[in-house]
């Protein structure tokens, strides 16, 4: 199984990278894809589609282009539920502290990070970002979680 994971310009310009990439990793998740990009309008535009015609549409459209992001495919075993409970609620203000959210973010607009909801949503939205070419099957050292 493999999720998406957006660290958005806020989480880059915060020199937040390390921090998240770190939950990842000491979780046992396997990176099996990971680059920084600039999205742009159409990226942007299919990766939000669902959420066209909503309030915070526009403005959800113009964070995700207002610098870097780091984009990641996660692979593994029940790694889309995992990765969302690491991430936390939408709202930086109510998530939990001890996910990333809770941890780093206090708002519902800049959060921080995306991560899929769903099987269909991370099948939609990896070959938005990721050729087949650049996301790698290999075993890790630590076997543990894989
Ligand atoms: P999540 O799955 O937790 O990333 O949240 P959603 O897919 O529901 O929303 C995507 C993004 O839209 C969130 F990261 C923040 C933004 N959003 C708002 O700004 N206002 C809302 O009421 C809901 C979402």
């Amino acid at each position: 199984m493999q999720t998406l994971v957006l660290i958005k310009p806020d989480g880059v310009l915060r020199l937040k990278i390390g921090d998240i990439i770190s939950r990842f990793e000491n979780k046992g998740i396997r990176i099996a894809g990971l680059k920084m990009i600039s999205v742009s309008k159409e990226m942007a535009e299919r990766h939000y589609a669902v959420h066209k015609g909503k309030p915070f549409y526009e403005s959800l459209i113009k964070y995700i282009m207002s610098g870097p992001v780091v984009a990641m495919v996660l692979d593994g075993k029940d790694v889309i539920d995992i990765t969302r409970k690491l991430v936390g609620a939408t709202n930086g203000a109510k998530a939990e502290p001890g996910t990333i959210r809770g941890d780093f973010s206090s708002s519902i607009d800049f959060n921080l990070i995306h991560a899929s909801d769903s099987i269909d949503s991370a099948n939609y939205e990896i070959p938005i970002f990721f050729k087949e070419s650049e996301i790698i099957n290999y075993e890790r050292v630590d076997k543990s979680w894989l």
